[in-house]
């Protein structure tokens, strides 16, 4: 039997590893469960087998797939394909040519190929695989690598070159429940093109219970495949229309919220601005939990609505605990607010930006020029220390508007004029005083104050859950958070008592206590981009 090739289900792929297996756990039992529980597709990967033994096993596993309408490839070996008469093979990079694997197959049959760069994928393109298997995307124990970790990043530029090929992909490499959501998002190219499944060995062959294994990621995987167009960049639960109005009408709802939900928002932060982060965390109706230690990370991200990630006094050991805490937040549908100062000062915070942002998925990414010049690799801005030279982008707001679409979240650009984007919207903001320059921090703390209203968002009790990786409108509390904060200096540089920085940073604070909802509708300078 041919099957069609188009209607091949890659969304669950198993890759068997039987060395995995958990101690009296049979083979041919777990494979089945393991369907049963979701899996679309299956290939047998076996290194030390003789011939015979491995074409039985394609046999035996080739009758349990039939039952259940379920695609079986072979790693490797065409002449075991051939053999057990399966639906087609799974090549490396070293295996034989496609072509002449093409050749000896029956017409119809599945080849597949694994590629770990661009030029990989276009020779696929050019070799008219059916699918491709794109890896190693994070760290795995199953198999010895011989070429880099490709992290989402690097997956989402290999999907972009599939565009318009109707060629499927897979993702592969130390995927689990954990990190699934995290991949699918992260792992989309600039236009969107997602991946059609993902491949997984241990997370289900070493389960005890593989049935409950693949349910678990079936689940995430359905969950997404209904939900990404909507909400890899836009997370809104209103109006999906951004007007004026709307804005202005949505940031005075979550004022009001904010102060309902009363949010914990944990925030890993400079040394330089941490009290002054807490007290206008507080200002502004949330509560600051400030924490660096890695093995308290999970447990703070069950009781906080979201976390702050501020690189600004970084030191390498402060790594970890980035690390565990953005994927924790990711895992539970926090919202994770991420603040690269000076990213464009040395070469460290340039490593660790990557590293953090491969590992995890931003909500919002808030930067000055020079922070998101560096961040995007462009040379249009300089820097020099945490601040900016120079006047900033020629077109600031096509520029956030393509990095909230690379990162998949939304980008706040702080500067005379604030620019923040989802990638589908644009709104700038025309609102602050110059004395805000003047104090150290008011960046940082406007990423406080950011996260803060993301936290009140997610908690808001207007919203559903939508399969999204986080809950809630990111890119309203982006605006509130950026209004808030620039009214309010506004508001306390023309107090009386304030005669320069000093005596402006309490004045700032008292103004965010006692900010009204009227008073934002008032005196907010807002733009509607549609670029
Ligand atoms: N191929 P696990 S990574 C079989 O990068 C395989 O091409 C890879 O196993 C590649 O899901 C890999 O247990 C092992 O991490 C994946
Ligand atoms: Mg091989």
């Amino acid at each position: 039997t041919t099957r069609n090739m188009k209607n091949i289900d890659y969304t669950l792929y198993l890759v068997t590893g039987r060395n995995l297996l958990p101690p009296n756990k049979d083979f041919f039992e777990s494979l089945e469960e393991s369907i049963q529980g979701g899996v679309t597709i299956v290939q047998l990967r076996e290194k030390e087998l003789d011939t015979s033994e491995f074409v039985e096993l394609a046999v035996k596993s080739k009758i349990i797939c039939d039952k259940y309408n379920i695609p079986l490839l072979i790693n490797d070996r065409v002449d075991v394909a051939l053999a057990a008469n399966v639906d087609g093979v799974h090549l490396g990079q070293s295996d034989m040519a496609v072509k002449r694997a093409r050749e000896l197959l029956p017409h119809g049959s599945i080849i597949g190929l694994s590629c770990n760069t661009v030029s990989h994928v276009k020779d696929a393109i050019k070799q008219k695989v059916d699918y491709i298997g794109i890896g190693a995307v994070w760290g795995t124990q199953t198999k010895k690598l011989t070429s880099p970790i490709i992290g989402v990043h690097g997956v989402g530029d290999m999907l972009a070159e599939l565009e318009g090929t109707g060629i499927e992909a897979v993702a592969i490499g130390g995927i689990n429940s954990i990190n699934l959501l995290r991949t699918l998002h992260g792992c989309v190219s600039l236009k969107n093109r997602a991946l059609d499944g993902v491949a997984v060995v241990s997370d289900i062959m070493a389960s005890p219970d593989p049935r409950c294994a693949s349910r678990k990621l079936k689940d995430i995987l359905v969950n997404f495949q209904r939900h990404h167009k909507f909400y890899c960049l836009r997370h809104r639960g209103r109006s999906d229309v951004v007007t004026v109005d709307s804005v202005v009408s949505g940031v005075t709802q979550l004022m009001n919220e904010i102060k309902n939900a009363r949010p914990l928002v944990h925030q890993i932060t400079n040394t330089v601005v941490s009290t002054q982060s807490a007290n206008v965390t507080l200002a502004v109706g949330a509560s600051p939990i400030m924490a660096t230690e890695p093995s308290e990370m999970q447990d703070l991200s069950r009781v906080c609505g979201g976390l702050l990630v501020n690189i600004g006094t970084m030191r390498a050991e402060n790594l970890e605990g980035m690390m565990i805490a953005g994927t924790s937040a990711n895992v539970l549908k926090k919202p994770v607010i991420f603040d690269p100062v000076g990213v464009g000062a040395s070469s460290f915070r340039k490593d660790c930006v990557k590293g953090l942002l491969n590992k995890w998925q931003a909500s919002v990414i808030k930067g000055n020029a020079g922070e998101l010049a560096a961040l995007a690799g462009t040379t249009e801005v300089e820097s020099k220390g945490v601040d900016s030279v120079g006047s900033g982008f020629k077109n600031p707001a096509e520029f956030v508007r393509n990095l909230a679409r690379r990162e998949r979240c939304v980008v706040v650009l702080t500067g005379p004029i604030d620019y923040i984007s989802d990638g589908i919207s644009t709104v700038s903001l025309d609102n602050g005083h110059e004395l805000l320059e003047r104090i150290t921090g008011s960046g940082c703390i406007l990423g406080s104050i950011v996260a803060s209203y993301c936290a009140a968002s997610s908690q808001a009790d207007n919203i559903t859950d939508n399969g999204g990786i986080f809950r809630g409108d990111m890119f309203t509390a982006a605006i509130a958070g950026v209004l808030v904060l620039t009214i309010a200096g506004e508001l306390a540089a023309k107090r009386h008592d304030v005669k320069g920085p000093g005596s402006f940073l309490p004045a700032l604070i008292d103004e965010l206590a006692s900010l009204t909802a009227d008073q934002v509708r008032e005196l907010s300078k807002i733009t509607v981009k549609h670029l």
